[in-house]
């Protein structure tokens, strides 16, 4: 089998970096570009919301991991452009998104960053593929969020449906909950217009909130050095990681009003094997294929209980407070999303167990003069 060119976009960021050193550690199969602008470092530090962990320039020859890497910006289509002649790429993973739901609604400033980065990105990429990589495989990291509350089962993407006697299939119905939802859910159309038009080939990733900061390549023995960008601000930090560092800054967890929002969660283990299966089943051209990555449902409070599980066996007395919920959403819903796709091409999920969320206190351990009190406690609203 001949080596296929992997162009990830958003490489160094808590999800790019570690499927960066994953598919770069089979040297047989991918050759590895990663492209980022470091875009969300600036604003980051430009909304008070640091990492806990220090940030490295990565090098070529990261620890043995051998990929090339430049600094790019995905909304400047002459560099698209020149990326796509140059490296041929034959698989495209694209993260390059500003990520956070609170970043988007903080100001008029950072809601335009939000719509013009993830939008302008995402249409240079696929026009990109029309002139340049037609037989491309993009990867398209979606969000669960796109389909917001719904009180009907959610299938993995498609409705079939029927009115009035006759049937038609469509995207099932998008109803997002924040700005930067709302920018994967007009990337998602974006996409779909494409594959319509241009017989592109696509699989779009619904996901769930990511926990984790281990891999089969991020050990133990070698995170100081490879470790992945950790955020616990009330800004970039997502649920279960804020949780756990609260625990270790001896905050109460910060459920957010009743906290029977639900969610489907996956660790961060499982979001690469998610992406070597989509690696090996790709779409026909001319298909958008779409898959609700996650493995496991939880509201916030069985978070909080489980954190609370883990940080007892550690030694922690740990509360809980319900906080006026920062975010309009729904406190207390139905939701149930399939996820049977993944299953049946064989994901062994990793589950959120005690011993992972211990792991992932023992290791914030390690920063605790680094984490900042004032930035956990949630600093915007809605509005
Ligand atoms: N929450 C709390 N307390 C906190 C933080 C969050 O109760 O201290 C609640 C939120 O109100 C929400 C739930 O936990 O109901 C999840 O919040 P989150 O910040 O972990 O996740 P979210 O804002 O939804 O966004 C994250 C990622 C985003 C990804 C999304 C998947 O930042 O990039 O797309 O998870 S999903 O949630 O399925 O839309």
């Amino acid at each position: 089998m001949s080596k296929k060119n992997v162009l990830i976009l958003g490489g160094e960021g808590y999800l790019g970096h570690p499927i960066k050193l994953n598919l770069s550690s089979q040297e047989d199969k991918f050759d590895v570009m990663s492209l980022d602008n470091y875009f969300k470092d600036k604003i980051a530090v430009e909304s008070e919301s640091e990492c806990l962990n220090p940030i490295r320039m990565r090098t070529r020859n990261d620890m043995g991991f051998k990929y090339n890497y430049r600094t790019e910006d995905i909304t400047n289509y002459d560099s698209v452009k020149r990326i796509f002649k140059e490296f041929k790429p034959d698989i495209i993973i694209h993260l390059a998104e500003q990520p956070s739901g609170p970043y988007s609604l903080l100001g008029i400033d950072e809601a335009q960053k939000t719509v013009s980065n993830n939008l302008i990105g995402t249409l240079n990429i696929l026009w990109a593929m029309r002139d340049y990589a037609r037989d491309a495989h993009l990867i398209k990291f979606g969000t669960a969020g796109e389909y917001g509350e719904s009180n009907v089962d959610i299938p993995e993407g498609w409705l079939e449906y029927e009115y009035k006697g006759r049937k038609d299939k469509r995207l099932f119905p998008r109803q997002a909950g924040s700005l930067y939802h709302t920018t994967k859910v007009l990337d998602t159309d974006l996409i779909w217009f494409f594959v319509r038009m241009y017989g592109l080939r696509v699989t779009d990733l619904m996901q769930g909130p990511v926990y984790g900061i281990y891999t089969d390549e991020i050990t133990p023995k070698n995170i100081d050095e490879l470790g992945t960008k950790f955020y616990y601000d009330d800004i970039f930090g997502t649920v279960v990681n804020r949780f756990v560092t609260q625990v270790v800054a001896g905050e109460p967890l910060t459920v957010y009003g009743k906290g029977g929002q639900t969610r489907g969660y996956i660790n961060l283990r499982d979001v690469i094997q998610c992406i070597n299966l989509i690696i090996d089943n790709p779409p026909d051209n001319g298909v958008l294929d779409i898959y609700n990555q996650i493995t496991e449902t939880f509201t916030v409070n069985q978070i909080a209980e489980k954190v609370v599980e883990a940080a007892n066996d550690l030694g922690y007395h740990v509360k809980v407070k319900h906080l006026d919920n920062p975010r309009k959403e729904a406190e207390e819903h139905y939701y149930k999303m399939e996820h049977d796709k993944y299953r049946d091409l064989g994901l062994v999920s990793h589950f959120m167990t005690k011993e992972v969320l211990k792991d992932m206190i023992v290791w914030v351990e390690g920063f605790r003069d680094k984490i900042d009190k004032y930035k956990i406690k949630p600093r915007m609203t809605w509005g």
